[in-house]
């Protein structure tokens, strides 16, 4: 086969997102155009934020606003590129009547398509890890969709908004790594897509995808160890032992990048976990856009998520910006630090 012939099929095989949701609508929650667009919306979005983090060294896009979130963190000015873009990509669509983002203090209500029926709450951290921009290491999207209750009217809307984790109908989180990879489930698995800028479409390249039980490797802040619970520093101990089936240890692997270390947990197997520190009683991640969305994608994969007593999922919201502990990965590794922190095992 000639070289042009060469390029002209190097994407025959592969799914476009676009295509990957008109084929796999009906299979969708609730399997209506309004879902389809949303998902669009959000992806358009996530290139735009690729094409300014792939640029950002020449572009004036790294550094401090001189502003901070309400979480009393400075925020990057690729934070705020980010919400904004995120915000204007569901504000053109008209499917989203309410979003949550780590970036605004308040929920953002807005005027959605009225002729729609559905009304999507949508929550994210535009950009996860932003402390890594400026390094130039990888960082990432997050975000989590639900469907309004019926009860839903423009005075309740804001508490109706916060519901348990396992109301989700999507979820999924953009890795800006090597690639950029967009990573989502709508209940029914777990599909990625990596972008292909020369045609600026996202293709499906990790279909159906599975955490492995065997989890090879950990990921935590070692630095808090001091702050850490004895119960969770007992786990650390066993977890680093030498595995009697295969006599190989865990390996270390911490970028401090929520969506790159989860993602690299999701395709090789281990465990992620931010427990509650001296600095962070409650610990640091949030519930609707950071703990939430990925415990909802852990489990369509096979894997576990849980604060160390409770599944994620069945967490009853109570604020916006709530915290939560997190343990998240691999099954077995997942069920193994709960038993520590409960006291039902204490040692190898
Ligand atoms: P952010 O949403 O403000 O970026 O904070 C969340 C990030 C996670 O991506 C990461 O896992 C964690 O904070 C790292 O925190 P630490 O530096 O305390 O380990
Ligand atoms: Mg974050």
């Amino acid at each position: 086969m000639d070289q042009q012939s060469n390029q002209t099929n190097e994407h025959a095989s592969f799914l476009t997102l676009e295509q990957f949701i008109i084929d796999r609508q009906k299979a969708f929650p609730h399997s209506t155009g309004a879902f389809s667009r949303l998902l669009r919306d959000l992806s358009v979005a996530a290139k735009i934020i690729s094409r300014n983090i792939r640029r950002a060294g020449i572009l004036d896009v790294l550094g401090e606003t001189g502003t901070v979130n309400v979480q009393d963190e400075k925020q990057k000015k690729l934070d705020q590129i980010a919400h904004r873009e995120l915000v204007r990509a569901l504000q053109r669509g008209g499917q989203c009547c309410l979003i949550g983002s780590e970036e605004a203090s308040d929920t953002i209500t807005m005027d959605s398509d009225r002729e729609t029926p559905e009304r999507y709450a949508v929550f994210f951290d535009p950009l996860d890890g932003s402390s890594n921009t400026d390094v130039n290491a990888s960082v990432g999207t997050i975000f989590s969709v639900y469907l309004l209750p019926d009860e839903w009217a423009p005075d309740n809307i804001v508490d109706v908004s916060l519901q348990r984790g396992a109301e989700q109908v999507a979820a999924g989180y953009v890795a800006y790594g090597s690639s950029t990879i967009l990573v989502f489930t709508t209940g029914n698995g777990v599909n990625g897509f990596t972008l292909d800028p020369s045609i600026g479409e996202f293709l499906l390249s990790h279909p159906d995808l599975r955490i492995p039980d065997r989890g090879t490797m950990y990921s935590v802040n070692e630095a808090d160890v001091g702050d850490f619970a004895p119960e969770l520093r007992a786990f650390l101990r066993w977890v680093k032992r030498k595995d009697p089936d295969t006599g190989r240890r865990i390996r270390a692997r911490y970028i401090g990048s929520f969506v790159s270390d989860f993602h690299r947990n999701l395709l090789g197997g281990g465990i992620y976990m931010y427990p509650s520190t001296a600095d962070h009683p409650d610990g640091k991640l949030r519930l609707m856009y950071e703990a939430n969305p990925m415990a909802f994608l852990v489990e369509q994969a096979g894997g576990r998520a849980t604060d160390g007593h409770q599944r994620i999922l069945d967490i009853e919201p109570t604020s916006l910006h709530q915290r939560t502990p997190l343990f998240i990965g691999s099954r077995p590794l997942v069920e193994a630090a709960e038993r520590f922190l409960r006291g039902e095992q204490t040692h190898t």
